[in-house]
């Protein structure tokens, strides 16, 4: 239970670290002619991300279900905006569907599904955020400092093993 909840708090946690702003259409933004499936492709949406719509006066970003999508229909749309510069949230994972309810915008292209997931519980290489325990100092007070060569510095912090054997080679090599 306890591993559990550790890891829907490394889960929930994780991704805010990444978040990333997504800018709809990049330069082109929000707009007719744009093909929003394509821009969509090759995308990781993760929870904590969130989506930039800039857009004309001519514009509006309805949110909607799949029904709407498909169908083109912003007519039971969940939200609607006018601002011409609508931030949304991507704050839990889902399937989440966009359109212009404007004319016939939307079987002109402007209408977007993006599918946001939790993203890796893993993060090699990622720092995790300060909120959790913090990081223990691993450096033994004899060794050398690392900096002073790197990739001695590096070899000798591989292991502890290693660094008895570079103890006794830095007088050698004169380091
Ligand atoms: C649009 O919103 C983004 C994010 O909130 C902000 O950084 C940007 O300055 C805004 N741009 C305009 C023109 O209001
Ligand atoms: C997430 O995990 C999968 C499988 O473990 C891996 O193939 C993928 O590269 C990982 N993605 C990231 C962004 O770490
Ligand atoms: C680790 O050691 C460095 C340098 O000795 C120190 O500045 C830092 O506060 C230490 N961090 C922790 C978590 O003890
Ligand atoms: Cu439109």
């Amino acid at each position: 239970m306890a591993v559990a909840v550790g890891l829907l708090l490394l889960l929930l946690a994780v991704p805010a670290a990444y978040a990333t702003n997504y800018k709809v259409g990049d330069t082109a933004g929000w707009d007719t002619n744009v093909d929003y499936t394509t821009w969509v492709s090759g995308k990781t949406f993760l929870v904590g991300d969130t989506l930039l719509f800039t857009y004309g006066s001519s514009h509006r970003v309805d949110v909607v279900n799949k029904a709407g999508y498909d169908g083109c229909s912003g007519s039971n749309a969940l939200q609607t905006y006018s601002d011409g510069n609508t931030t949304i949230a991507l704050s839990s994972t889902g399937s989440y569907y966009y359109l212009c309810p404007i004319l016939n915008h939307c079987s002109q292209g402007m209408k977007l599904a993006v599918t946001v997931t939790a993203g890796n519980s893993s993060t090699p290489g990622g720092t995790p955020p300060t909120t959790g325990t913090p990081t223990t100092n691993t450096s033994s007070p004899s060794a050398p400092t690392p900096s002073r060569n790197g990739a001695m510095g590096r070899f000798c912090w591989m292991d502890a093993l290693v660094v008895g054997a570079c103890l006794m080679l830095v007088p050698l090599l004169g380091l």
